[in-house]
């Protein structure tokens, strides 16, 4: 054989990593080139892969990680070796956080330096140290073990309880060769990810009879619900017991939030008020107020506030977590669902309505914060303020149900969510678990990329700071992006004043009337200054309709917000002095 022959039926490294993802069915990758991946990133688009290129890599890994909850396939984030990946890493303990499903590969130094402490470029331990923050942590040190290597970060990402997976490739593994059929064989072309794990019958069975015991049932939907795609049979189990239900932040649209059975306008009266709660793919973590206390009816902070609680979750070690779950029922959602639902239709038509005191209750309850709601929404202040610019958003997202909504900030946050009605599934995505500011840019860019849909991203003006040079991401790919911030000067308002009395502005201060709509002009893109709801209406409507990158720099009060929005509580009190 000569050397040309002999060179084409080798593969190296980067070949057989383009082709382990390649045969799972995964063509988009995230990330940053650099040593040593660059060649990678090249040949990766040469293979046919999209591969979108990030200013910074954890835009690049928040982009991967909702990737992955929007299509159940794990989302690539791509990094070079120790500041990139470290960079990738928040976004990779976010997605664990979260039960979203991603993987970060970074290319590594050498194992021998590295060990050794021999002070290699970008030497790092980053296996250790991606441990901790990962569902799993893999290195491959062998070209022949990439396929394992691939179908284990795959297995591990998405089965179960979704997370993040970390996959280390020193730089030397993408050089090393195989021949190219032994190398195919080494290949894993993963079965059944994510099986189904159905639930026993008797905890099906018991859920049923709490619930049906149930004078004020309720029902929580969370993300996980939302992951989960079973969506007709979700809203069959809500519609056929008549259970009225509350969404958590990244299930709304789940039903559309105008609903009959949505009790969203009246969550602080049936929080406390039920005595059956039936969680669906949420936890009792602190956005639930850890399932007691006064949220709940209990006295005090730490009380129980007398529910009964069936959670449906497919960890097993989630029961029991904040307080005691007396029907848990374990398995993946979709079976779950049907499961219960199954046992429902077997009642034929004997499954017990809520009683109509409890719906009327609510509904009147709903009734008068909607009314209220809506006189708020129709003051017409100058200059606006969150509610008058979210009427606006409100109506554009009621015309484009389809579109997909990024929301991040604090007050910018806490009122998108609960004015904004979303109308279809895992079209909300948001700050999730820890209500982290940065994952704008990433998660708009990777909902325009994987849905092909037109995406709507409310930021508050400190909250887009953390991601805001992927404006240019947005417009270098063409992406059908609109950017809308909420410009009141600040973190949280933009009037708080030095308490030194020093020339410096107060920490939570940003320069006055800043013009963020300049930025994406920088690049191309579409910027509006919009001082009206008017104007802010007129710029989204054509945003949406030219799907061309568009910034919009959104006047609003510098006094509107509240410190940390909803959850001012949270912040420690100071001693009185
Ligand atoms: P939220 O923030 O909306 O309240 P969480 O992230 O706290 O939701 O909870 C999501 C829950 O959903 C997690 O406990 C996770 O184990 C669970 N989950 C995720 N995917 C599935 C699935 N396919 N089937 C069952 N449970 C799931
Ligand atoms: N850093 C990170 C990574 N996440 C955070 N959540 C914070 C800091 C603290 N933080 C919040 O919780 S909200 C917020 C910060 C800095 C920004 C709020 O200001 P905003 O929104 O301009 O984005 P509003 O509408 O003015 O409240």
């Amino acid at each position: 054989m000569d050397t040309a022959e002999n060179t084409q039926t080798l593969l190296d490294g980067a070949d057989l990593l383009i082709d382990a993802l390649k045969l799972n069915g995964i063509n988009h990758i995230y990330g940053l080139p650099g040593i040593p991946i660059t060649d990678l990133t090249r040949r990766a688009q040469a293979a046919g892969m999209r591969m979108i290129s990030f200013r910074h890599e954890q835009n690049a890994g928040n982009a991967a990680a909702i990737a992955g909850f929007l299509t159940q396939k794990p989302g690539i984030c791509l990094t070079v070796s120790a500041p990139g990946f470290l960079n990738g890493l928040n976004a990779l303990a976010n997605a664990t956080t979260n039960c979203f499903p991603m993987i970060l590969i970074s290319g590594s130094s050498e194992r021998e330096i590295v060990d050794l402490q021999q002070g290699d470029y970008e030497e790092m331990d980053q296996l250790a140290i991606a441990k901790p923050l990962a569902k799993a942590a893999y290195r491959v040190l062998h070209i022949d073990d990439i396929g394992v290597g691939i179908a284990r970060a795959i297995r591990a990402a998405v089965s179960g309880r979704p997370g993040g997976v970390y996959l280390d490739l020193p730089a030397k593994v993408f050089a090393q060769t195989i021949e190219a059929q032994a190398g195919k064989n080494t290949l894993i072309k993963v079965v059944d990810p994510a099986p189904r794990q159905i639930p026993a019958p008797e905890a099906v069975t018991r859920a049923l009879d709490l619930l049906k015991s149930a004078k004020r049932p309720l029902i929580i939907l969370g993300k996980g619900a939302a992951y989960a795609q079973a969506d007709a049979d979700i809203r069959a189990l809500v519609e056929k017991t008549g259970i009225p239900y509350l969404p958590m932040s990244m299930a709304k649209g789940l039903l559309p939030d105008t609903h009959p059975q949505s009790a969203s306008a009246a969550r602080s009266y049936v929080l406390p008020e039920a005595d059956v709660v039936m969680v669906i793919g949420a936890r009792l973590n602190w956005l639930l107020s850890h399932g007691k206390g006064k949220t709940w009816g209990g006295k005090s902070s730490k009380d129980w506030g007398g529910q009964k609680f069936v959670q449906i979750d497919i960890s097993p070690q989630e029961a029991d977590s904040n307080v005691r779950i007396d029907a848990p029922v374990v398995g993946d959602i979709g079976s779950c669902v049907a499961a219960m639902l199954n046992g429902i239709n077997a009642s034929g038509g004997n499954w017990p309505k809520p009683s109509g005191d409890w719906l009327g209750a609510i509904e009147d309850r709903k009734s008068k914060n909607v009314a209220k709601m809506a006189e708020t929404l129709a003051k017409n202040p100058t200059p606006m303020n969150f509610h008058s610019a979210l009427n606006v958003v409100r109506d554009v997202v009621k015309a484009n149900p389809d579109a997909m909504l990024v929301n991040e900030g604090a007050n910018a946050l806490d009122f998108t969510r609960s004015i904004v009605d979303m109308y279809k599934p895992r079209k909300r995505i948001d700050v999730g678990t820890w209500g982290v500011m940065g994952i704008g840019m990433g998660f708009a860019v990777a909902a325009a990329v994987e849905t092909g849909l037109p995406v709507i991203a409310v930021e508050g003006d400190s909250a887009f700071g953390f991601s805001g040079m992927e404006v240019e991401t947005i417009c270098r790919y063409n992406l059908p992006v609109c950017v809308v911030i909420f410009n009141n000067n600040g973190v949280y308002k933009g009037t708080d004043v030095n308490a030194g009395g020093g020339a410096d502005v107060a920490p939570t201060v940003f320069v006055k009337n800043a013009r963020y709509d300049k930025i994406i002009e920088a690049f191309g893109g579409v910027g509006v200054h919009a001082i009206t709801p008017a104007e802010l209406r007129a710029a989204m409507e054509q945003a949406v309709r030219s799907r061309k990158p568009t910034l919009i720099n959104a006047v609003i009060d510098e006094t509107a917000g509240t410190e940390s929005g909803r959850i001012t509580s949270l912040n420690p009190k100071a001693a009185k002095k």
